[in-house]
């Protein structure tokens, strides 16, 4: 792998702004991105890209980029130091926390989202050398109520349903808007064609005009927060009207009756004034739902983040049941995965050491960490390592998680950049980009086909980085999690070619099985060394391989890959990514995970919180702080934090705060002028962007804002670092998810 290249030639990669990971390609000037175009090749993506991935030379080279470890001084300014000195006290400081308090006393947070995605696999090893237990990532604050749900009604929480936009007849979008947040690959292509298709019905449900509503056959306004009334009211229309699917209920679910019974309790008009939109209007758009051939419904975050979030993930799944969209073309599928997304089952078993607070998929909730250390308790959380995510940024409460950082006892970042976490670090350890390691992306949800992109380097790491693979490595050795002996047998087998290893690998992992713990790191350390040049850090591919063609080895022989090593060959042949998997409709009802292989339609945990809906008003204003403030829209010049160069988007700014002209003008505040904004937690200041899109009363900000960078231009404006004002304590009772969506402020003219 070169420093450089200038050699006029396209490189296969892919995009690193969102979870669709589109295939591009790019030419490169020395280490610039000069030309940046979509992958034809890539079967996923098909060439299509969005506005951002143009603009991708900006996360790779900038002033922001790390270029030597870091240590903070007792002045807390931080100096440079060698990696041999960083690794050792860094192996130091995690071994002091663990021996003085146990190794659970440290926690992990990170290892995924826009950061990274293979390399957080190798953190596992550094983790177990430790005896670490607890960790998070963004998933604990957007999607674990979901996951949850899932495991009720389908099973297992690892039961992922996924939309089959691509096919369906109706597509609805909840709380989500695909025009700039993706979700789905070729999202601006899909919904344009579904918007001028006669016979395909595009619903939006969104208290805002999206650019998703705009092509829109029906616009759901609801009010913010008011989904769960909309829901409620959906299906009561359902099952009093005969519009839903009584074959498929008869046949493929369980507990009906009680169901029917629950939403005996919806009064229609009420619900339907509660949820802001008229009655009328949705039980057209619930017809429409009905009388599909099939339909299909991806929920976001303007559910998720928002009150009753858990249990709205509940009702939408509901309606794709009753109407018998599920485990069939064009409705919601059960998918296959390479590799895991979380840490695994666990639907609320295992709990937090201090706060007690249920872990879903293996993720403490984000809103509950800072007071698993802020406390006395002996079992409180006293060190962390954090890699390719910035909690103090993106996590409610920014000044809390500052303090809870302040009092841990040793904390380590590694990232590409001196994020806002890293400025509060004992140590800052610089990984090589994205582009410049072996990188994919395991947000592998698609249905019937699913994908796998395996991208090569492009350029070899930046001086004074390390990969995250090697980093791991080098903790691992320091803190004697295996010998040089240990690996022996499979260095040997690796000379052999991969045959060799495969039939050696179990047999020395059964002689030795404290081995397996270190796993994607032995695999790292002893076929690392044969991979073709740039790529050792993909080694952990081949245990995935293996581990996939095991587990679905129909849904891999459809694809064409009789073994592991058949398809991780193929994943490594193919720099414009593979179908691994391949299946019919009716799959899904074999990864059904009930044992009768039905569907549970109730709910337990989340009955009373229905039944509470009927006495609870969204309308209720609160005088101290009138407005709705949704903070966190996804804009065309936002990334969460993966892009923190505001150059990126001096076309696009895109920062200031939206309001509707009716509320500007009763506040006096014309477009671009600065307005307070103020919550129970705290006041920031943002610029104003009158617009159409909002409802009066609400209010919206742009997410991944306001973050420091080295020599910014004065004239750009940075935008507000939203979770300044957001607080720990607005968050689901039962999965802990923050209500970003539904933040209560004031305005006051500056
Ligand atoms: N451009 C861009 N794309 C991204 C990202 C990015 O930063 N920038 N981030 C990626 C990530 S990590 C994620 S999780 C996804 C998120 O993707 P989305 O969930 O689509 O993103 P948001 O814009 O945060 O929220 C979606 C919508 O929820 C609406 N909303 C607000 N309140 C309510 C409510 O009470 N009810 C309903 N029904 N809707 C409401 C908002 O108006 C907004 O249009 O985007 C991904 N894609
Ligand atoms: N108020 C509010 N807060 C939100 C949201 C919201 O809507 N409103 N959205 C939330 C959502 S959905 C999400 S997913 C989170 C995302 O927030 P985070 O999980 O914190 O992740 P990112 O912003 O994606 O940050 C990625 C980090 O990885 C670093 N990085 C990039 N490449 C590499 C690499 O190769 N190696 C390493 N080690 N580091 C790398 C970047 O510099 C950056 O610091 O934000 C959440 N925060
Ligand atoms: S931001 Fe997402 S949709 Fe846009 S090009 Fe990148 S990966 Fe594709
Ligand atoms: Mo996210």
């Amino acid at each position: 792998m070169t420093d450089t290249r200038n050699d006029q030639e396209w490189h296969k990669t892919a995009c690193n702004l969102c979870s669709i990971n589109c295939g591009v390609e790019i030419k490169l000037d020395g280490r610039s991105f000069a030309r940046v175009r979509g992958d034809k090749a890539n079967p996923q993506s098909q060439g299509y890209t969005c506005e951002k991935a143009l603009r991708l030379d900006h996360y790779q080279n900038g002033p922001h980029r790390l270029t030597s470890p870091m240590r903070r001084t007792a002045d807390g300014s931080y100096e440079e130091v060698s990696w041999d000195t960083a690794i050792s006290e860094v192996a130091a400081g995690l071994a002091k926390v663990r021996d003085e308090h146990g190794g659970e006393t440290i926690f992990y947070y990170g290892g995924g989202g826009q950061g990274n995605h293979l390399p957080g696999g190798y953190s596992g090893a550094t983790r177990k050398a430790l005896g670490m237990k607890y960790s998070s990532n963004a998933l604990a604050q957007e999607k674990t109520g979901e996951f949850w749900v899932d495991g009720q009604l389908f099973g297992s929480m690892g039961c992922h349903t996924t939309p089959d936009m691509h096919h369906t007849d109706c597509a609805v979008f909840l709380g989500k808007n695909p025009w700039h947040s993706h979700g789905i690959p070729r999202a601006r292509t899909v919904i344009k064609e579904i918007s001028n298709d006669p016979d395909r019905t595009l619903i939006i449900i969104d208290p805002r005009l999206t650019e998703s509503a705009e092509l829109a056959d029906i616009h759901l306004r609801v009010r913010p927060g008011g989904d769960a009334w909309l829901l409620g009211a959906m299906l009561k229309i359902l099952v009093t009207e005969d519009l839903a699917d009584a074959e498929f209920l008869a046949e493929r679910t369980n507990r009906l009756p009680e169901l029917e019974r629950l939403l005996a309790t919806v009064d229609l008009d009420e619900w339907a004034d509660k949820a802001g939109v008229p009655l009328a209007e949705i039980r057209h758009a619930t017809q429409a739902i009905a009388a599909a051939e099939s339909c299909a419904i991806f929920e976001d975050l303007g559910i998720q983040m928002a009150p009753h979030s858990t249990l709205n993930s509940w009702l939408e799944k509901l309606i794709f049941i009753l109407t018998g969209n599920f485990g069939v073309k064009g409705g919601m599928n059960l998918h296959t995965r390479f590799g895991k997304l979380t840490g695994g089952g666990g639907g609320g078993d295992r709990r937090t050491p201090v706060g007690n607070h249920r872990i879903l998929g293996g993720l403490m909730p984000c809103n509950g960490i800072p007071d698993e250390v802020l406390t006395t308790h002996p079992d409180r959380l006293r060190g962390a390592i954090i890699e390719s995510s910035n909690p103090i940024h993106s996590l409610a409460d920014s000044p809390r998680w500052r303090e809870a950082f302040e009092a841990l006892e040793f904390t380590v970042v590694v990232d590409v950049a001196m994020t806002e976490t890293a400025e509060c670090a004992d140590y800052v350890l610089p990984a090589s980009s994205q582009y410049e390691k072996a990188e994919a992306t395991f947000f592998t949800l698609e249905f019937p086909e699913n994908y796998f992109h395996l991208r090569p380097p492009l350029l070899a790491p930046m001086p004074g980085t390390l990969t995250e693979a090697e980093i791991h490595r080098r903790l691992c050795r320091e803190l004697g999690a295996y010998t040089d002996d240990d690996l022996a047998p499979l260095h040997a087998a690796a000379a052999e070619g991969l045959d060799a290893y495969a039939a050696a690998f179990f047999t020395v992992l059964g002689n030795n099985p404290g081995l397996g713990k270190f796993l994607p790191m032995v695999l790292f350390e002893t076929l690392g060394p044969v991979m073709p040049e740039g790529m050792e850090t993909a080694a952990a591919i081949w245990g995935l391989s293996q581990t996939f063609v095991a587990e679905e080895p129909e849904s891999a022989a459809r694809a064409g890959y009789a073994s592991g090593n058949e398809l991780f060959t193929a994943i490594l042949d193919s720099p414009s990514g593979v179908a691994f998997s391949s299946d019919p409709y009716d799959t899904t009802w074999e990864r059904m995970r009930h044992d009768d292989r039905k569907i549970n339609l109730v709910v337990d945990e989340l009955v009373d919180e229905f039944r509470s809906l009927a006495s609870e008003d969204p309308r209720v204003i609160n005088d101290e702080f009138p407005f709705i403030l949704a903070a966190g829209e996804r804009r065309s010049s936002t990334a969460n934090t993966a892009m923190r160069d505001p150059e990126w988007r001096r076309k696009h700014p895109t920062t200031g705060l939206r309001l509707c002209a009716e509320d500007a003008e009763k506040l006096g505040v014309e477009d671009g002028a600065k307005i307070r904004i103020v919550t129970k937690r705290g006041e920031t200041i943002s610029s104003v962007e009158i617009s159409d899109s909002m409802r009066p009363g609400h209010i919206s900000l742009p997410n991944g804002q306001g973050l420091s960078y080295p020599d910014a231009d004065p004239e750009i404006d940075l935008g507000v670092s939203l979770n300044e004002i957001t607080s720990i304590e607005d968050r689901d009772w039962f999965a802990g998810t923050p209500h970003h969506k539904h933040v209560r402020a004031r305005l006051e003219l500056v």
